[in-house]
């Protein structure tokens, strides 16, 4: 069906989470919806509050501008607007528009009759930001735990929140993160090479252009070079696992920097070095 008569036939009301038909319209390509509302409203609101802390600090190289999160000593209290109050009040946006985001997504789903996968990706990259902003600092008892807004600001803090756990690399959840999100750009290079060598198989010997060939080149490519082809709609399973993973890993290897582990990382390998199963080095004379 072409797209615009397809959307013709979908662009209908209906299929709404909360507000029946109040905003269940679109303005141009975008689909407002009561969220779309929700979303507009707390980004603005929050990119506003960025402006103005901006302007009450005189710094407007958007590289520096910087919104840091209360000192320490307000643990879980709320501090005063210039002193990380800013902070609490754009992070409460951040999330509202976050969310609004997600459940507009929910309802577009809903309005095309599809799966929710989208959103729930989406959830994952929520709540690695909630994990940093959020939990982290309610664990660790105080808001200044958070990130700070600013685009070298929250370097620093990476930096920073890194070494102050010796060397983070050592972190096993890292690991896993790192380790998932290189693995995601795997999958998606050998995915969209292999989608485009087939789309675009070249030329005859004689000049005449090949027709597209069928997915079962991909299959064959695969089981010709590594013997196993995961299939067609078994890769997009395979990409959007690795890709939720890579989140996922990321917000316990910071949630538990802090909450859970409070020395080195390095010191928490020491676990095998304490397996019981190594002879003795005292017993063997020592070295
Ligand atoms: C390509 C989709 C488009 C999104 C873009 C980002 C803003 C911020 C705000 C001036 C892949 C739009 C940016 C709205 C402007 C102000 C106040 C997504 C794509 C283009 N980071 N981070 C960046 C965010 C954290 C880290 C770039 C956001 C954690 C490192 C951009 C968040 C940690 C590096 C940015 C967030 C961390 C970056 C490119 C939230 C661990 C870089 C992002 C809300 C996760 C890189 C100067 C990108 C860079 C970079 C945005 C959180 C680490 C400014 C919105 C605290 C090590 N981060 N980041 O392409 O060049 O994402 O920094 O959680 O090296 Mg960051
Ligand atoms: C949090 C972003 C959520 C975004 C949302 C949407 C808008 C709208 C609008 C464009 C999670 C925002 C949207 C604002 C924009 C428009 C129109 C994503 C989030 C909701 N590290 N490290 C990670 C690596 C080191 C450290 C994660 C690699 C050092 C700390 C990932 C290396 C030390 C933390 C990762 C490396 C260190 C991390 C980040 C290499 C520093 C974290 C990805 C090769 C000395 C963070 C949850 C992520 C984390 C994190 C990778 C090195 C410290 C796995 C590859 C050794 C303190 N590192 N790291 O989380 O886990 O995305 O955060 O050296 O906190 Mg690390
Ligand atoms: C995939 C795919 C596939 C495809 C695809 C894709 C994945 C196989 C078939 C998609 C992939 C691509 C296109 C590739 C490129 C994508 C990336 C690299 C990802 C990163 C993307 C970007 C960087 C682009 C980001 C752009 C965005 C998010 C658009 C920005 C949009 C807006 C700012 C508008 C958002 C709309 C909203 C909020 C709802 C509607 C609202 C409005 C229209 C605005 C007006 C507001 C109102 C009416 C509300 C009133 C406002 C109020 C009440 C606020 C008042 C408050 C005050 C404080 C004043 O697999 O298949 O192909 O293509």
């Amino acid at each position: 069906m072409a797209l615009l008569s397809f959307e013709r036939k979908y662009r209908v009301r209906g299929g709404t989470l909360v507000g029946g038909d109040l905003f269940d319209f679109w303005i141009g390509p975008f689909f407002v919806g009561f969220f779309g509302v929700t979303t507009a409203f707390f980004a603005l609101l929050g990119t506003i509050l960025i402006f103005w802390g901006a302007a009450q600090q005189g710094e407007w190289n958007p590289w520096l501008i910087n919104i840091a999160p209360p000192d320490l000593s307000y643990g879980l209290g709320m501090a005063p607007l210039n002193e990380g109050g800013l902070w609490q009040i754009i992070t409460i946006c951040a999330i509202g528009a976050f969310v609004s985001w997600a459940l507009r997504e929910v309802e577009i789903c809903r309005k095309l009759g599809i799966g929710y996968h989208v959103p729930f990706a989406f959830g994952v990259a929520i709540f690695a930001y909630v994990t940093l902003v959020v939990f982290r600092p309610l664990l660790m008892g105080a808001w200044g735990h958070g990130f700070p807004y600013g685009i070298f600001s929250h370097l620093d803090w990476v930096s920073n929140t890194g070494y102050a756990y010796l060397h983070f690399h050592y972190n096993p959840a890292h690991m896993l993160a790192v380790t998932f999100f290189f693995t995601t750009t795997l999958a998606l290079a050998l995915h969209g090479g292999l989608i485009l060598s087939a789309a675009n198989p070249g030329k005859d010997t004689d000049g005449t252009p090949r027709e597209m060939k069928t997915p079962d080149h991909e299959d064959t490519f695969f089981r010709d070079f590594i013997g196993y082809s995961v299939g067609t709609l078994g890769i997009h399973r395979v990409g959007l696992l690795l890709a939720l993973n890579a989140g996922f890993w990321s917000a316990i290897c910071i949630v538990i920097s802090g909450p859970v582990w409070t020395k080195g990382w390095p010191e928490w390998w020491n676990w095998w070095l304490d397996l019981p199963i190594w002879p003795s080095v005292r017993a063997a004379g020592g070295m």
